[in-house]
């Protein structure tokens, strides 16, 4: 699938995080994803950051192709998106 694409398309969608969700969305990735499948699922999603306003808005704007998951591609072009940077040492694969 033309990920990437995607991905850049709505960059400027996940701006909106900020407006709509409320709090600072950043973690690794490994962290919020709980049981390891590299997918974080809604309810996990919800779990790790529910100290921010509303996670499951954020969850579904940063879940771009709608796959209900994040996976890890859609995980760092968000955090790329608000300027977090990379901070998962364990991923060789990641553009830089
Ligand atoms: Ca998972």
């Amino acid at each position: 699938m033309k990920k990437f694409a995607v991905l850049t398309f709505l960059s400027a969608l996940l701006i909106a995080v900020f407006a709509i969700a409320g709090g600072k969305y950043d973690g690794h990735f490994g962290d919020i994803d709980k049981n390891s499948d590299k997918v974080v699922v809604k309810e996990e999603f919800v779990e790790f950051f529910k100290a921010n306003g509303d996670p499951a808005a954020a969850f579904a704007i940063i879940d771009v192709d709608k796959s209900g998951g994040i996976d890890h591609d859609e995980w760092h072009a968000f955090k790329e998106a608000h300027g977090y940077g990379h901070k998962d040492s364990n991923n060789p694969d990641e553009k830089k």
